[in-house]
């Protein structure tokens, strides 16, 4: 069943004649995933410019019974944002929407709408010498929205939290186009259920966020940037924990990076190299801020990370001296998964536990995969101070990719049920998508599950809201 052309008409009228997309070469960026790993197809792109518009294309969607996928940068990792290949969904892009509303300096906030791209949010706070500190790989592309309904992570969680942390307020436009605004930028607001949470997450299945009240901080004001060599996952941990002490919780990065990390980002990405003279096996990323300048942390971080020497638990270090070695320090970190996908097939993995059980678990788990597919390459890297690990595999050298891929399903799920004996997520901060929907049945709470479908009905009785998704 094809979309009836008086509706894609009635569509068409409420955005305008720049507020669209119907040719097929201007449709073809919204059919297919980052990962490529979905192809869908849809006869219309619409591209409203205001909250009220919004709300005319989800009244006549609702009342037509047609579904609508809401995308943002298109950098979902689940598929989040791309339509059934059935061609029955209309997507609403909300990337013309992109004005920041309000930035209130002095009660550290900005109101934003979702289109903007996460550094353009970014560069608004930092004009007026605050911090917005969500920051992921994506952030010169990927759009406020999207980071909203996916509940994003990064790279400054340990210290700052997730999207839902950094939000005080929503604007959303439901499934019948009614519009909720819950924009106040308040701190405290005890006046019943938390709304605002429900939307947070919900990929798109419950409306279409349209603006965010969002809370800054003071900006850093000395930022301290090290590479280390590490015994192994469990003086990381042990590390992060000193580090943490000893600046009083200015920790605002901790990544764990493996050898095949140095080897893979090396080879492929130009402008790169090894910080050590001598490989070993792990490594972390760690970055200590300081909300005054000469506040003593560089000293702080040099005394830790001597003293971690001196007791074996890391084996080298080197901070950065200067931005441009920073900089290095963190392409290290972030071309990672360009870096894989340039080695070829890969099969990943976005889990979590308890930090102190990850070195436990990085063990039992690269065992197991061992078992299963003893020639791969296993590469488990990422958040580590977040419990969060992209545990992935790489094809083995000179293997075949297709018998490779053919595995996978029995990886992902020797790889989460040993996550879920740990009491830990097949998800932590990548969301479900249409690519972990089987997972989030098999894995959440049922109890859960069922408040999860009351509330969508509840909320989209007709399920129009990026059907296919989630649930
Ligand atoms: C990261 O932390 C992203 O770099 C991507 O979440 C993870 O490619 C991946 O598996
Ligand atoms: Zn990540």
């Amino acid at each position: 069943m094809s979309v009836a052309p008086s509706v894609l008409d009635a569509l068409r009228e409420i955005v305008g004649a720049d507020g669209y997309f119907d040719q097929p070469a201007d449709l073809q960026p919204f059919t297919v995933d980052h990962r490529k790993l979905y192809r869908g197809q849809t006869p219309l792109v619409l591209r409203p410019s205001s909250t009220e518009q919004v709300s005319r294309i989800l009244r006549t969607c609702n009342e037509a019974g047609i579904g609508v996928v809401p995308v943002g940068g298109n950098t979902s990792y689940c598929g989040g944002g791309t339509p059934s290949a059935d061609g029955t969904q209309v997507v609403v892009s909300l990337a013309r929407m992109r004005r920041i509303r309000a930035v209130d300096p002095d009660n550290f906030t900005l109101i934003a709408e979702a289109g903007c791209v996460l550094a353009e949010v970014q560069d608004a706070a930092a004009n007026v010498d605050r911090l917005f500190p969500l920051s992921l790989g994506s952030e010169g592309s990927c759009q406020l929205g999207g980071n909203l309904s996916t509940n994003a992570g990064g790279t400054a969680v340990l210290r700052y939290g997730m999207m839902r942390d950094l939000v005080l307020g929503l604007e959303v436009v439901l499934p019948d186009g009614r519009v909720w605004d819950g924009l106040k930028p308040l701190r405290k607001d005890n006046t019943g259920y938390d709304l605002r949470d429900l939307f947070i997450g919900a990929e798109g299945t419950l409306g279409i966020i349209t603006a965010a009240a969002c809370k800054l901080f003071s900006r850093p004001r000395e930022v301290v940037t090290a590479i280390a060599a590490v015994k192994d996952p469990a003086a990381a941990v042990m590390s992060l924990s000193r580090l943490r002490a000893a600046t009083g919780d200015a920790v605002t990065t901790f990544e764990l990076i493996p050898r095949l990390g140095i080897d893979l980002v090396t080879r492929h990405v130009p402008n790169t190299h090894d910080p050590f003279d001598a490989p070993y096996r792990w490594y972390v990323l760690v970055e200590v801020s300081a909300g005054r300048s000469e506040s003593g942390i560089r000293d702080l971080v040099e005394q830790e990370l001597f003293a971690l020497m001196e007791q074996g638990a890391a084996l080298d270090a080197v901070l950065a001296q200067n931005e441009a070695q920073r900089e290095d320090f963190w392409r290290m970190r972030e071309t990672i998964p360009e870096a894989q996908r340039k080695e070829g097939a890969s099969i990943k993995h976005d889990i979590s536990v308890t930090t102190s059980e990850l070195p436990r678990f990085i063990d039992e788990a690269t065992r197991l995969l061992e078992t299963i597919t003893p020639d791969s390459r296993i590469l488990p890297y990422g958040h580590l101070g977040d419990g969060n690990l992209h545990f992935n595999l790489s094809e083995p050298v000179g293997g075949n990719a297709a018998e490779f891929l053919a595995l996978a399903p029995r990886i992902h799920r020797a790889m989460h049920d040993l996550v879920a004996q740990y009491g830990g997520s097949f998800s932590a901060e990548h969301g479900i998508g249409q690519l972990k929907r089987e997972e989030l049945v098999r894995y959440k709470h049922p109890v859960a599950l069922e408040i999860m479908r009351s509330i969508k009905q509840a909320l989209d009785p007709k399920g129009i809201m990026n059907p296919g998704k989630v649930l």
